[in-house]
Order: C-alpha cells, then structure tokens, then sequence
C-alpha cells in the first residue's frame, strides 16, 4: 500500500503562481497579504525577484478562470492560487459571478492537472468578507497552506 500526502516542508522546491482579483481589494489585498506570509514563513521566496513566484492581477473574480488556465497551461508552475471576493450585497448578479469562477477554476485544474487553489471568499456582506481576510481570521494564511500541501502531493503522486 502507498499513502500518498503533501509535506509543507517541501515548499522550497515549489514554483507557484498567484490570480488575484481587484475587485474588493480591500479584502483581496488582505488575502493576498495573509497568503505571501504563509508561503514566506514556509520557505518560498516571495520578494520581487523571486523566480518561486509570480503574481497576476485581474479585474473580477469572472475573470480568474481564464488567467489561472493560462497560468496552470503554461508548465511553469506546481500549483496556482487564487484570490478573491464575491459579495451578495453587492451585486444582483453575485451568482452568476460566483458559479462562473467556482465552476471555472475546477476546471483549470482538471484539464491541466495543476492543483488550483480556491481562495474566492462568497459572503453575505462585506463585514463578513473582513472577518476572513484579517479581522477575525486571514484565510490567505489558510490558501497559502493549501497551495503547499497540494503541490508537494501532486508531485509525489504517479505522473
Ligand atoms: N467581481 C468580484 O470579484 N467580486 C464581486 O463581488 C463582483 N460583483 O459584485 O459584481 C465582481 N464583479 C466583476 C466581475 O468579476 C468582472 O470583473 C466584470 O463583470 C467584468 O467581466
């Protein structure tokens, strides 16, 4: 039998790649923050001269799929991770925003076979939104987390 897990202290041989959404970048910023600091205190390079990992920004969480695939598509990289918040109070069309980037996201890594991180907060309000990205906890911390234990997985695991 082989037991097949993600180690956390594999992260230095890891090359990620992050989608981060702008819109409510007051949470998305917060995210993105919480996650650089997960990834930084396990060993990632995250400083502007990094060749462990780079950063693109979209307008909207819509917009998340097709750059993640772009992304996951290019064999650069053992895991993406995406970032981003999706607010009921918002807007009328939050389901269709929400189903398009979940949807879209699954599958990225499905078709690519790179481990794709769902990071996208889907909240009632923006307070609940900020209690996720830093008031109470920072799920950023929580993605970057992720984001090791699946890469480091997926390459252990049979091509
Ligand atoms: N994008 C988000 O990331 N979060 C939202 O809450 C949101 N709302 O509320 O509409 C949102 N809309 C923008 C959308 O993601 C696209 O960027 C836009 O429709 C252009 O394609």
């Amino acid at each position: 039998m082989t037991v097949f897990e993600g180690f956390f202290t594999a992260a230095s041989s890891l090359r990620v790649a992050i989608v981060v959404a702008r819109f409510n970048d007051l949470v998305t910023g917060k995210l993105l923050s919480g996650c650089l600091d997960s990834l930084t205190r396990h060993g990632i390079d995250v400083s502007p001269t990094s060749s462990q990992l780079d950063v693109a920004w979209v307008p909207g969480c819509f917009e998340i799929p097709l750059v993640a695939q772009r992304l996951a598509a290019s064999g650069r990289y053992q895991v993406v991770i995406t970032l981003g918040a999706v607010i009921r109070g918002d807007t009328p069309h939050f389901d269709v925003v929400v189903n398009e980037v979940s949807k879209g996201v699954a599958a990225v890594a499905r078709d690519t076979g790179v481990p794709v991180i769902f990071g996208v907060l889907t909240t009632d309000t923006l307070q609940q939104a900020l209690e996720r990205a830093g008031i109470k906890a920072n799920l950023g911390w929580s993605y970057g987390l992720q984001a090791i234990e699946m890469g480091s997985l997926m390459a252990a695991m049979p091509a």
